[in-house]
């Protein structure tokens, strides 16, 4: 057979395992994997070494809010910038959440976020569709499996913005699922007595003292930890499939871990910044720019959310990307509650867990790529077309230098941030190529692809780990 490309010379690493071989390119599929192919079937196709390098599946970001409309703003990075920045950072495949708002249907979300994404992103996309008001959106739920999107979204927080579920919305969309065999995805915090936190420290003598430091003490652990056990609770007695996202807290993983033991059909993902950054941030001189919702936490919630990914409580990493300029993060004038909630992430996700992750000996590199590939994949009904580097897989194909560091700089970065939560940072994992079914997209840690590139990706229900 006459392959487009081959990369030869490298190591293929997936979630089973590593070995030398090389990977043959054939229109948009991985056509061949295996030892010689570069000498044995040229036949014209481009060569491309990767001699001493990891050669893996592309990344899937499956937590990303890209234009999105909150905190009184629009978040910094659109569908064009935000996924540039993915390509650069070796992530292949991105999903957003479609939120309704006002009366709109979750078609209507589906339509408005398509117009927004179609014509401007550069690598593959789907979305969650974000289920705001029960009565309207419950009914709908079958109708949008079927347009492929199995998975839904509801928040327990965030009233002002008009999107909170409360129990009995969490409790009925969980059945739903069971039914549809859909899965949910829960923000966790538990809102009356977050607001009533808030309440008490929203003074401006206390606004004065802490600034940007009531972000991290009016959210401790527990506000977390008593949504994520209420919301374990109605997946166990419904038996709907939960995930829970953005999970921060070393209380949430021990609550994860006990259900997954009894057998509760639950999953938990983290956020690159959950696992490098810590709460101290916020007493900094630029602690504002820090603020994302769940807030980064403790050290010794780092250790747990590393340790629960070794053992595989918590099964995904992924970044809440919503970026926010200086100008925009400058609302906040001193009260925290204003300050717009999110960070940049897409662009440093594969580096910072291969970084801090892999070259600190948190966990594995199979570890690795299982968490920021495989796994999301195939939870989110993408595998294998997704997440891995197998015959008949998508060309999906990221290489790393496993030595060479970047120095993180915003300025240079293809993400719309005039920031980055981890500037001057040297981090290794960045990606040298970056495949997107089977075109170079990034080439030489520089984006080389084209506006409009991303395919939208109907999913088939999601899948067991
Ligand atoms: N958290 C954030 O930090 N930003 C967007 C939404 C969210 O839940
Ligand atoms: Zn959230
Ligand atoms: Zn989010």
């Amino acid at each position: 057979m006459a392959y487009d490309t081959i990369i030869t010379g490298g190591e293929v690493i997936t979630a089973d395992g590593r070995k030398k071989a090389d990977v043959a390119i054939k229109g948009e599929k991985i056509a061949a994997v295996k030892k010689g192919l570069a000498s044995a079937e040229k036949n014209g196709a481009t060569i491309v070494d990767a001699k001493g390098k990891y050669v893996i599946p592309g990344g899937l970001d499956v937590h990303v809010h890209l234009e999105l409309p909150f905190c009184g703003t629009v978040s910094s990075d659109d569908f064009n910038t935000g996924t540039r920045a993915a390509a650069r950072g070796g992530v292949t495949t991105v999903i957003d959440f479609a939120i309704p708002y006002g009366e709109d249907s979750l078609e209507d979300a589906y339509r408005k976020w398509r117009e927004k994404a179609d014509p401007k992103t550069c690598v593959d996309y789907c979305f969650h569709m974000a289920i705001t008001k029960w009565d309207k959106h419950g009914p709908e739920m079958a109708k949008l499996v079927e347009m492929g999107c199995p998975t839904f979204k509801e928040f327990m927080i965030y009233e002002s913005e008009g999107w909170q579920s409360d129990d009995r919305a969490i409790f009925s969309a969980l059945e739903k699922c069971k039914e549809l065999g859909a899965m949910l995805l829960m923000h966790a915090e538990s809102s009356r007595v977050l607001d009533e936190l808030i309440a008490r420290h929203h003074t401006p003598e206390l606004m004065k003292k802490h600034g940007a430091v009531l972000h991290g003490i009016t959210r401790p652990n527990y506000i977390e930890a008593e949504a994520i056990q209420r919301a374990v609770k109605w997946a166990e007695v419904t038996g709907g499939r939960l995930y829970i996202v953005h999970m921060s807290t070393a209380d949430g993983a021990d609550i994860i871990r006990d259900a997954q033991s009894r057998g509760v059909d639950v999953y938990a993902e983290t956020c690159a910044q959950y696992l490098v950054l810590d709460d101290s941030l916020f007493a900094g001189p630029d602690g504002h720019l820090f603020a994302c919702c769940p807030q980064i936490k403790k050290k010794s919630d780092q250790q747990r959310l590393w340790k629960g990914l070794k053992r595989g409580e918590v099964c995904v990493v992924s970044t809440d990307t919503c970026s926010f300029t200086r100008e925009q993060k400058a609302m906040w004038n001193g009260d925290w509650t204003k300050i717009p909630m999110g960070m940049p992430g897409l662009e440093t996700l594969l580096p910072i867990v291969y970084t801090h992750g892999v070259l600190k000996e948190k966990i594995t590199l199979r570890q690795f790529v299982e968490k920021c590939c495989t796994n999301p994949a195939k939870l989110m009904g993408l595998y294998p077309q997704k997440g891995t580097i197998e015959k008949g897989s998508d060309a999906d194909i990221v290489i790393i230098d496993p030595k060479k560091k970047l120095k993180v700089d915003h300025e240079t970065m293809e993400t719309n941030t005039d920031w980055s939560p981890y500037q001057d940072w040297k981090l290794a994992g960045f990606a040298e190529k970056t495949f997107s079914r089977g075109r170079m997209i990034v080439d030489d840690y520089k984006f080389c692809g084209e506006n409009g590139w991303g395919k939208w990706l109907p999913r088939k229900k999601a899948g067991k780990l």
